[in-house]
């Protein structure tokens, strides 16, 4: 029995040193030390020892079992150490190496020319409105006068969602004003800019989305004056101070009388080069005194009240300000063009 209970003894200590996981060790206690294992079993044939044999290989048996649950513990606490020096190495963090440099965008060069205008603006008392950009017919033509049979409205200018041409998307942002004229406490300073939409095939100066900007006052005695000195000043602001400007006549059928504005080519002077196509002028916007019946149409009284409007593409003035020759530079985010501004 000594012989049985030593070579447990050796063939337990082997058996725990080579083993490398904590469920292994436990099924190892279980073989040897458990109810049913081979230290037990020993045990259990105690009863054919003779009296003076009997304490000794108890205590023998004893020294075996402490031994073992002394080695299996030793060996657990080896495995933790090896599983955690093994989980550190792993998880190291290296504070030395560099960090990536994180690379930010910045506004789109159509945006800087939009806030510069907005700035302007709302530096004026002006307040910047938001809008949808599917609209009624209704509030996109007929409230600004251009009621069924005007050649905006057509099939082949305008994008509908329906056969009866009542729901679309917006061809200007003045639809955002009407809302306004209609909501609003009266005296009204807005800027509307946004994205808008015409049937137009894309290329160098034309895209069938592109972003407008309107602006709008209505006050008491407001007249023609305020419209030409608030639009000179944007152009200075817009193309530097002194920038001369003219207005030549036009038509709107929001707007009586109607007029458009020019700028002189800050390239040539007015002598006519590439820049300005030779024209010595730039075309900037339209704009004019809005017209009675706008006003009527939306509860405003035009012998009591006045005011003008204007309306300009941004692409159109990204591309002055910003010296782009292809309107579709501005659409295709191309990082090397956006990179330069
Ligand atoms: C252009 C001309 C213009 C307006 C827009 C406007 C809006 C209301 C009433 C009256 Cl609610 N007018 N807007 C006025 C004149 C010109 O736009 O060439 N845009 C690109």
């Amino acid at each position: 029995m000594k012989e049985q209970l030593e070579k447990i003894k050796q063939e337990a200590l082997s058996a725990l040193i080579g083993a490398k996981e904590s469920a292994e060790l436990e099924a190892l206690r279980v073989k040897y030390l458990g109810k049913k294992g081979e230290l037990t079993a020993v045990l259990k044939q105690m009863g054919k020892l003779s009296a003076e044999e009997r304490p000794v290989i108890g205590q023998l048996a004893n020294d075996v079992r402490e031994k073992l649950t002394a080695e299996i513990e030793a060996q657990k606490k080896k495995l933790e150490e090896v599983r955690l020096e093994a989980r550190l190495k792993a998880e190291a963090l290296d504070v030395t190496i560099p960090g990536k440099s994180q690379k930010l965008g910045h506004r789109h060069p159509m945006y800087i020319a939009l806030d510069e205008i907005k700035d302007l603006f709302v530096g004026m008392g002006f307040t910047s409105l938001d809008g949808p950009e599917v609209e009624l017919a209704y509030y996109n033509f007929d409230r600004l006068n251009a009621e069924e049979g005007h050649p905006s409205r057509d099939w082949s200018d305008t994008f509908y969602f329906d056969e009866s041409s009542r729901v679309m998307l917006r061809s200007q942002t003045s639809p955002m004003q009407v809302h306004a004229m209609e909501t609003k406490p009266l005296p009204i300073r807005i800027l509307a800019p946004g994205r808008v939409y015409r049937k137009d095939e894309v290329d160098a100066t034309h895209s069938p989305m592109f972003h407008q900007v309107e602006g709008m006052v209505i006050d008491k005695g407001v007249t023609m004056a305020d419209l030409k000195g608030t639009l000179n000043t944007l152009a200075e602001s817009l193309f530097g101070e002194g920038t001369v400007t003219r207005f030549r006549p036009h038509h709107f059928p929001f707007t009586e009388p109607s007029c458009e504005m020019d700028v002189q080519c800050h390239k040539c002077g007015g002598a006519g080069c590439p820049t300005c196509k030779g024209e010595g002028w730039i075309e900037l916007l339209g704009a004019g005194m809005i017209h009675p019946k706008v006003l009527e149409m939306s509860g405003i009284d035009p012998e009591e009240w006045s005011g003008w409007a204007f309306g300009m593409g941004l692409e159109r003035t990204a591309m002055r300000r910003f010296k782009i020759a292809d309107l579709r530079l501005i659409f295709e985010n191309d990082v090397r063009f956006l990179e330069q501004f």
